[in-house]
């Protein structure tokens, strides 16, 4: 039997791109889809059913998770103790169906470890004290990285770009927004202010990261592997709505920051992704402007 691989969450804004290339990868038949929503092609699945995780991995001979559900810092900081149970009990059932089936286990971590006393550009190794609860629940998942007796991998992500499914409550989403706001409006009233400055990331420089590190022989992975920072392109609001305007001259952007001000000025400016790059040869692809051009393309095909 060859690879057999879970997806928890598909139906995210990741998921929906990942499960496809999965399935490029692997076969279509090799890639379990689940959600706690429903959708066609997509099982039913709540990462707080300890006994449905592991049925469906013994059911299914599934040899690696891409654990993806998780609720993210807007709606997180809304409800902090749900946040913790679907982010933190949730991942540590996926990892106890991960070890008792001897699973490689994938789990995102976030720019979100960070908090106010980071640097502005993000070292690897630097004392996390994030601000919010999802950032607290992504240390945790950072720790079990290490601890759990698994081969278990996470990347930082950045704040995530895509045009394939909209952003799922989160502090980054003004930087998915806005690009539909522009095309249908003309016009976008932006949560942060112009001058707020965030590591952000194209998905597919993120989709190819995912597939890189779990490619990656376990001995070449360091102390990084529960959550290696990467770096796609960093800017601010302001400098995102200039790289828009190449497309669209007549748009405009106002700025009404909201609470989610306050998580995104607890979060670096930049991310040093030396590690990364060292230990498994990452590198990004898209810069401002490509990212925008392509987030166009794909908007209007
Ligand atoms: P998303 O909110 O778009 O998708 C999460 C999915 O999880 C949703 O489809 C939701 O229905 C599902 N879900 C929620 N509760 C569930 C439960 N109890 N059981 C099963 N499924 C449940 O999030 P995303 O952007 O795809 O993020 C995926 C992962 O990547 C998360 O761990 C997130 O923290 C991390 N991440 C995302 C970004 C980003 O910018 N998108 C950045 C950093 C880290
Ligand atoms: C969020 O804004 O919550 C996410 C993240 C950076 O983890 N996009």
């Amino acid at each position: 039997m060859g690879t057999r691989i879970l997806v928890t969450g598909a139906l995210g804004q990741i998921g929906t791109e990942l499960v496809e290339a999965l399935a490029e990868k692997y076969g279509l038949g090799n890639v379990i889809a689940t959600d706690v929503r429903e959708s066609d092609n997509c099982r039913s699945l709540d990462v707080m059913d300890a006994e449905g995780i592991l049925s469906l991995v013994e059911g299914e001979e599934i040899t690696e998770i891409y654990h993806l559900a998780a609720l993210l810092s807007a709606t997180g900081e809304k409800n902090p103790e749900l946040c913790w149970k679907v982010n933190v009990d949730g991942l540590e059932n996926v990892i106890a169906a991960a070890k008792q089936h001897d699973c490689r286990l994938f789990a995102p971590s976030s720019i979100a470890v960070f908090g106010p006393d980071c640097p502005s550009i993000a070292p690897q190794v630097t004392p996390l004290n994030p601000a919010t609860v999802y950032g607290k629940t992504k240390v945790v998942g950072e720790q079990l990285a290490m601890t759990s007796d698994v081969d278990m991998r996470g990347l930082r992500y950045p704040g995530l770009i895509s045009y394939k499914a909209p952003a799922g409550g989160g502090t980054t989403d003004y930087a998915v927004e806005i690009f539909h706001a522009a095309l249908a409006e003309g016009h976008y009233t932006c949560f942060v202010r112009e001058d707020t400055q965030l590591p952000m990331m194209y998905m597919d420089d993120a989709i190819r990261a995912t597939l890189e590190i779990m490619d990656v022989p376990a001995e070449k992975l360091g102390n990084a592997r529960g959550g290696y920072n990467i770096a796609g392109c960093s800017f601010t609001a302001g400098e995102l709505v200039a790289s828009i305007q190449r497309h669209l001259p007549d748009f405009t952007c106002s700025y009404v920051p909201d609470i989610r001000q306050k998580y995104a000025d607890s979060w670096p400016d930049d991310i040093d992704d030396d590690v990364a790059r060292s230990e498994w040869g990452w590198a990004p692809k898209y810069d401002l402007d490509a990212m925008v051009d392509a987030m166009f393309t794909g908007l209007r095909s």
